[in-house]
């Protein structure tokens, strides 16, 4: 078996929208009078959007309508999307667009699994748009991350099994969706103690292609 295609998360892998959704969250919890802290947020990464306001509700044991339900989630993503469009490519992660170029050149298959529904949106302002041979967001599928739906899909759009493929992922959701879909993953990012993956890298300066293709 050998390397064909690598499978990016979007949020936390090639750029940092984790403070913009935060900032957000934050606003939705004064709305319940509920403090949400930095460290509940991290919990929040790779959920998505339905399943991140559930989780807060919970936490801040508030009891809201359907309907009032609705509303915040349309004014997060509101104020999210604020957020989304200041942003540049200058904000995509250093050494990222090097090593994507570099496995397309070597013939691997290159896609995005986003669990946000606003993948396109960010993909687009990062002007990477072209840099992908498929896009999978959290739109398309019915179960997100840590359902392996969102990168099963992917691999399908490639034309690869998921067992050659290799998932890049920064949060537990997403290497909990990996495994649950056969798929090897690499941890991207500092965290520590977050488990499934079969190898970390702390930035994309560290990424080495050879050494990816020795998991396989
Ligand atoms: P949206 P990823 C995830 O993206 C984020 O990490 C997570 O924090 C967010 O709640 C989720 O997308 C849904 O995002 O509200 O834009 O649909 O890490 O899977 O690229
Ligand atoms: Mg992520």
């Amino acid at each position: 078996m050998s390397l064909k295609a690598c499978i990016y998360d979007l949020d936390g892998v090639i750029t940092d929208t984790a403070k913009y959704h935060y900032e957000s969250w934050k606003w939705v919890g004064d709305q319940l009078e509920y403090n949400l802290t930095e460290k509940q947020n991290q919990k929040l990464k790779g959920v998505g959007r339905k399943e991140s306001l559930d989780k807060i509700l919970k936490w801040s044991g508030a009891r809201i309508s359907e309907a009032e339900k609705q509303n915040l989630l349309h004014k997060k993503n509101q104020m999210y999307l604020t957020y989304i469009d200041t942003m540049t490519p200058e904000e995509v992660f250093e050494g990222f667009k090097e090593f994507n170029q570099k496995a397309k050149e070597s013939g691997i298959k290159v896609a995005i699994g986003s669990s946000s529904r606003n993948a396109i949106r960010i993909i687009d302002k990062l002007d990477l748009v072209l840099d992908f041979h498929a896009i999978v967001d959290g739109g398309m599928t019915e179960n997100s991350k840590p359902e392996p739906d969102i990168f099963l899909l992917a691999a399908e759009k490639l034309g690869c099994d998921p067992s050659e493929c290799l998932v890049i992922e920064d949060s537990q959701a997403g290497l909990t969706a990996a495994k649950k879909g056969g798929i090897k993953s690499i941890l991207f990012g500092t965290d520590k103690g977050l488990k499934g993956a079969q190898m970390q890298i702390s930035s994309w300066l560290e990424a080495d292609l050879e050494k990816f293709k020795k998991l396989f």
